[in-house]
């Protein structure tokens, strides 16, 4: 009996260290060695932070002395800093803690440290988090809001502030500075004293990893939550409700990093409602932060049922309006027209805004990608959007130089990316998505960055350790890393080869093939249909000049070549062209034959990842091993699916066989 007692408790100890795995992200206890912190300074909070990771986290040589020093060199961008073997030199104490971080993480990938000098590529890294007062993530796939539930307003607990802490050190780890903690679609409640109480109490734990609060706000609140007749941003008592809120704000939060705005967009309430523009909008709210030194991230997702074309609307709107907004507005910008699909060209207005601060927005969360049960990598579709040529400034002045202030004079730079977090042990639903929220803070820090060193650090740091065996860099390392590098690429295939894009299921909440979806009365720009145009002539939007041109808001040589289906490339081919079936491809195929290839490419690389993964079970725990291995198995199924569904659903409208070498659908 007693024994048997024994074994439960060695088996409840067991299965607890093993969600431990996933729950410690990266950031996974080390054994340290000792180590004396010499910091200049007062001991404040971010000291504090610095002093403990590098106690907890050493693993140079036992009994080093290591120096946090502030100085004033100028070639020290925002927080950035100079790392030695032993020293940290930065600007400000958070540069201080993030050259701690880097050396932590140097020392456990097996990095080498020389004198380097390292700046962030933006100034403001933040997360957006879609999460509602409910509880609910918009979008979300790894369980509820981590920040609120219901009725959770007034009590925050001691979980709640654990939660909270581990959550900003994961950020801070990877240079994240900055966190939206409600959903986009706000509501007005947040503003309300009841809930700013909470909002405090998150800022309080966030503040000490150097992550900033801030919330997105209704543009209505004055109306909803204010009582006024109008939020008209240009009527005097809309303009004093909101510096009031404000200063409320400021009060309780006083390093209140600003406003997150999606206005006049999904019909939400905006400055449109009362025939203002966007500016009109976001620069009464930047008014208000001003004297508090805050900011106003304005989105520029709009787009509405009248258009022909969707894809143009924010350029549209937002152009005119160029060097119309307050410098202290950053304009947020999808990273493609339309919305977060696995593909799209990057979005013209990159470049296009010269003279205002335009941020990056990417999804870490797939919502368009698989859910948490398909494994995608994502850094390649950023590192992509990052290093595509706007040709806007000439050429080399790609989306990433175009938003960090390399090309253009921004006052403000910023990246921000749709978490992908909830309250699942693991953070994130899937483990390997873990990596797209580490992805996303070394990106915002380096936009330079290539995703084969950021799987490989990640791997390392999650994976790896001390303990790993001999072989694990030859038989995990590589294989799993190449898995990671080809995910993305392996979903755009069994799902929206080739250029397509929303034809996925809507019903299913956007996961899975819908490319036929259309109820009676539904709104034309929800239909899959208005997007891949399906007839027995072709496939694909024409967005060319004999279209609806949005070909023209690219900057040549862009505007010809993707113009003309021989130059386009075939990655957006059917974004910008509708072709016929029997179209001939570079590769010599018929459209219809690359098609099918593509889709079945798809299938054949998800099942190859499943035999990568089988591989790897020597050098995984457990727990972690099996849940990947089954979420792949459902995965392979899913893309059989897409495969399937879409080779059939096309077909009738292509009349063309599936070629020998595609496998039939079911
Ligand atoms: O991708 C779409 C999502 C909406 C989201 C919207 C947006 C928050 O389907 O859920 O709303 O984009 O980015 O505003």
């Amino acid at each position: 009996m007693k024994r048997f007692f024994l074994f439960l408790l060695f088996l409840s100890a067991a299965s607890s260290l093993r969600a431990e795995d996933g729950h410690q992200l990266w950031l996974r206890p080390q054994r340290a060695a000792p180590v004396k912190v010499v910091a200049t300074g007062k001991n404040s909070l971010l000291l504090a932070t610095a002093r403990q990771e590098l106690q907890q986290g050493w693993q140079g040589k036992p009994g080093a002395s290591v120096a946090l020093t502030l100085t004033k060199d100028k070639t020290i961008k925002y927080d950035g800093f100079r790392l030695g073997p032993t020293s940290v030199q930065a600007a400000t104490e958070a540069g201080l803690l993030y050259g701690v971080y880097e050396l932590l993480r140097r020392q456990q990938t097996g990095q080498p440290v020389q004198n380097d000098l390292l700046n962030p590529s933006y100034e403001h890294r933040l997360l957006n988090h879609w999460d509602n007062p409910d509880g609910s993530v918009e979008r979300g796939y790894a369980g509820q809001s981590i920040f609120w539930r219901k009725d959770s307003a007034l009590v925050t607990t001691s979980q709640d502030k654990t939660r909270w802490q581990e959550y900003a050190r994961a950020n801070a780890s990877v240079g994240i500075n900055g966190a939206v903690i409600n959903n986009v679609n706000a509501a007005p409640q947040i503003l309300s004293a009841e809930y700013l109480t909470r909002v405090k109490a998150i800022a309080d734990v966030l503040r000490p990893y150097g992550v900033k609060t801030y919330l997105a706000v209704k543009f209505s609140s004055p109306v909803l939550l204010g009582g006024l007749k109008t939020a008209d941003p240009l009527d005097p008592a809309v303009v004093k409700w909101w510096q009031g809120k404000t200063k409320e704000i400021y009060r309780l939060v006083p390093d209140f990093g600003g406003f997150l705005v999606k206005a006049s967009s999904e019909g939400q309430p905006g400055p449109q409602d009362y025939g203002r523009t966007h500016a009109d909008g976001a620069n009464m709210l930047a008014d208000a932060v001003r004297p508090h030194g805050g900011l106003v991230m304005w989105r520029a997702f709009v787009y509405s049922p009248n258009d022909k074309d969707r894809a143009k609307q924010a350029y549209n709107e937002f152009v005119p309006l160029d060097g119309k907004f307050r410098d202290n507005v950053i304009v947020q910008v999808k990273n493609g027209p339309i919305d977060f699909q696995p593909r799209e060209p990057f979005s013209p207005l990159f470049g296009a805004l010269k003279k205002t601060s335009v941020m990056p927005e990417f999804q870490i969360t797939q919502e368009y990608l698989g859910h948490s049960i398909d494994l995608a990598f994502l850094a390649p579709m950023w590192e992509e959007c990052l290093g595509s040529d706007t040709h806007q400034a000439g050429p080399g002045s790609t989306v990433a130089r175009c938003t960090d202030g390399s090309v253009y004079p921004q006052k403000h730079t910023a990246m921000a990316g749709v978490a992908n977090v909830g309250l699942d042990t693991n953070w994130t639903g899937h483990d390997f998505a873990q990596a797209n929220w580490y992805a996303f803070g070394r990106l915002a820090w380096n936009n330079q960055l290539k995703s084969a060193q950021i799987a490989d650090e990640w791997l390392k740091l999650t994976f790896g350790g001390p303990t790993a065996a001999a072989d694990w860099n030859t038989q995990f390392l590589t294989p799993v890393k190449q898995l990671m590098l080809d995910s993305r690429e392996a979903i755009v295939n069994y799902s929206m080869p080739l250029g397509l894009h929303h034809i996925m299921s809507a019903t299913r909440e956007h996961y899975g093939p819908g490319p036929w979806w259309a109820p009676p009365k539904m709104r034309a720009d929800w239909t899959p249909r208005y997007y891949h145009q399906a007839d027995s002539a072709g496939v694909g939007f024409n967005r060319t000049k004999t279209g609806s041109d949005a070909v023209s808001q690219y900057h040549e040589p862009l505007a010809t070549q993707f113009n003309d289906p021989t130059t386009c490339p075939d990655e957006y081919l059917l974004w910008f062209h509708h072709l016929p079936w029997d179209f001939k491809m570079k590769s010599g195929n018929t459209l219809w034959n690359e098609l099918c290839a593509h889709y079945d490419k798809g299938v054949q690389q998800v099942r190859q990842f499943q035999k990568v993964w089988d591989k790897a079970q020597p050098y995984v725990d457990a727990e972690r091993f099996a849940v990947v291995q089954h979420k792949l198995r459902s995965q392979s199924g899913n893309a059989v699916q897409w495969k399937d569904a879409c080779l059939l659903y096309f077909q009738q409208f292509s009349r063309m066989p599936i070629p020998a070498d595609v496998e039939p659908p079911m």
